[in-house]
């Protein structure tokens, strides 16, 4: 009985030691990706919280993930329209006024009309894009935007997910896996 209970003790310890490891191993990764909710899921079900959407008609769940992208991507179809109100999903970055160096990543895959990655400088006047890239592969592929943005007290950086632009042919981007982590 006594050695019964020696070693369910025995098991807990090692249980939570066990359990304190894992999470050293994680948090750090966690701690320095300032996207909420970058892998568009929570608890294996699809999710946008922490994402505005813009014309959430063309704005859907998808089972096609790159590796590590857990179960679900966004998938975002191309629209015609101005680019404000073109097919999108959109995260504020909790960053302070003043300069900082960026890495920002995502992976992504088009079909006929390539999407656009924006990220903007957005204040209660104007927005405007501080930079950008297009979606150039038909295969999941990784996304890189490196830079330094200076932000006003009033400024806040916004990330865009577009579907992109199209007249007539039916296109669409799915994205999955964002990050965005201060450097230096
Ligand atoms: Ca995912």
């Amino acid at each position: 009985m006594r050695i019964t209970k020696l070693t369910q003790i025995w098991l807990f310890v090692m249980m939570v030691i066990f359990s304190c490891d894992s999470n050293e191993a994680l948090t750090p990764e966690l701690e320095n990706n300032l996207i909420e909710n970058p892998s568009f899921e929570s608890e294996s079900q699809f999710s946008l919280d922490a994402w505005e959407v813009v014309n959430p008609n063309l704005v859907n769940a998808s089972n096609d993930t790159p590796v590590d992208g857990g179960e679900w991507s966004v998938r975002i179809n191309a629209d015609w329209g101005p680019e404000e109100f073109q097919p999108q999903v959109c995260t504020t970055i909790p960053l302070s006024p003043g300069q900082h160096k960026y890495t920002f990543t995502c992976w992504a895959k088009y079909k006929n009309i390539s999407g656009v990655i924006r990220l903007k400088i957005v204040n209660p006047d104007t927005s405007f894009t501080h930079n950008s890239i297009a979606i150039q592969d038909t295969m999941w592929a990784e996304y890189t935007l490196s830079d330094t943005v200076t932000l006003s007290a009033t400024d806040t950086l916004s990330i865009s997910l577009s579907g992109g632009f199209t007249h007539v042919v039916a296109g669409e981007t799915t994205f999955d896996l964002c990050s965005f982590e201060i450097v230096e």
